[in-house]
């Protein structure tokens, strides 16, 4: 079994056959597919947070949480399975740090520094983001990122003001 961590984030509607979802309603639904990914179980969901894009400005704020999983996939797998709910959410890859319906990545598995051509764990930007660092402390607060340092030291280091509690 592997702890993993899992950021979520969306700033988009979905338009699912019969209904459009807001973002915060996307978030909401992905955790409710992430539950039945095979080998896996839901440990806990942080609350919903609200921000400014970090990226291109020309889109809307986004709706970000972070999950921890506990799972018997390896990490490709997992990944795999993630792709599939985002692709269920109308995830469409057009921009780079463009505006989407679903993004779910991968922050954290267990202890593991993954470096591969499909995966860079742990994630990339995870130290420099408030909408990351703050959900994860707040689920797990003496949670230490392989080769960063403790969540609470890190969380010291990013800009909170405009990210909020939705
Ligand atoms: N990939 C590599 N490492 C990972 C990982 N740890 N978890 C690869 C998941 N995927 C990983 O991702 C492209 C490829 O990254 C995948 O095929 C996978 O093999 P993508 O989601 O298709 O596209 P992307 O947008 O180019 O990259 P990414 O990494 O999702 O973007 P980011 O860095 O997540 O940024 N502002 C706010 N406030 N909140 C946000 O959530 N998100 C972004 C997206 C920009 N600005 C934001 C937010
Ligand atoms: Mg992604």
């Amino acid at each position: 079994m592997t702890i993993a961590y899992i950021g979520l984030g969306s700033n988009l509607d979905s338009n699912l056959p019969g209904k459009i979802n807001s973002p915060k309603e996307n978030i909401l639904s992905a955790k409710e597919a992430i539950s039945t990914i095979e080998s896996t179980t839901i440990l806990s969901v942080s609350s919903l947070y609200q921000s400014k894009p970090v990226g291109p400005q020309n889109q809307g704020d986004y709706i970000n949480a972070v999950a921890k999983l506990e799972t018997n996939l390896a990490a490709t797998d997992l990944l795999n399975s993630l792709q599939d709910v985002e692709n269920e959410h109308g995830r469409k890859r057009e921009e780079h740090w463009g505006a989407r319906t679903l993004d779910l990545d991968i922050l954290l598995f267990g202890g593991q520094i993954i470096q591969n051509k499909r995966l860079t764990i742990p994630h990339k930007e995870l130290c420099n983001r408030s909408f990351v660092l703050v959900p994860l402390m707040e689920i797990e607060p003496e949670c230490i990122i392989p080769g960063k340092g403790k969540v609470s030291d890190l969380v010291l280091n990013v800009d909170k003001t405009e990210l909020k509690v939705v």
